[in-house]
């Protein structure tokens, strides 16, 4: 066939479109590791603070991920913290998509979502960052070691874009 070339990119666009709706992988199928990561330093990765020391104190924030009629969102989206402080983040996944919660500078979460545009099943376990299936909790214990504002989003391919994109004012 002449336009094979073609024809073979449209299969893949439509994978990927399929894949980021639709699709649910389990755990084991993500499994493939954070080859995305290589050769970032961690002070950029962490460029929202690092992760909490569990012998000190912190607080709770409860965040719902979810999705509606054409929207998708973080409850609360916006959260007010003090510069050191420690929050454990305790989030549900209420919706019946799978979400992810990522925490880190604008510019990071901007990078991010770059690259899981072109690996959708690209899985965070970072320390600030899960994917959650339907129903399932998780946490992200994390201290706030710098001032500024950063930002938390889904970066499942269409979220961001739905509204899952939420901010932390460090002050
Ligand atoms: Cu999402």
């Amino acid at each position: 066939m002449q336009n094979w070339q073609w024809g073979g990119l449209a299969a893949i666009v439509a994978l990927a479109g399929f894949g980021a709706a639709f699709v649910h992988f389990t755990s084991a199928d993500m499994a493939h590791g954070h080859a995305e990561h290589g050769g970032v330093a961690h002070a950029e990765m962490f460029a929202a603070g690092e992760p909490a020391d569990p012998n000190k104190g912190f607080r709770v924030v409860e965040l719902a991920m979810t999705e509606g009629s054409g929207t998708m969102a973080f409850t609360p989206d916006a959260i007010d913290v003090k510069t050191g402080e420690q929050i454990k983040f305790v989030i549900k996944n209420t919706g019946a998509l799978d979400h992810e919660f990522k925490l880190d500078s604008n510019e990071q979460i901007a990078k991010h979502k770059i690259a899981m545009a072109k690996n959708p099943e690209m899985i965070h376990d970072d320390p600030n960052g899960t994917r959650l299936q339907p129903s399932k909790s998780g946490e992200i214990f994390w201290k706030f070691s710098k001032a500024g504002t950063f930002e938390f989003a889904c970066l499942i391919p269409g979220h961001y874009e739905a509204g899952m994109h939420g901010k932390v004012v460090v002050k």
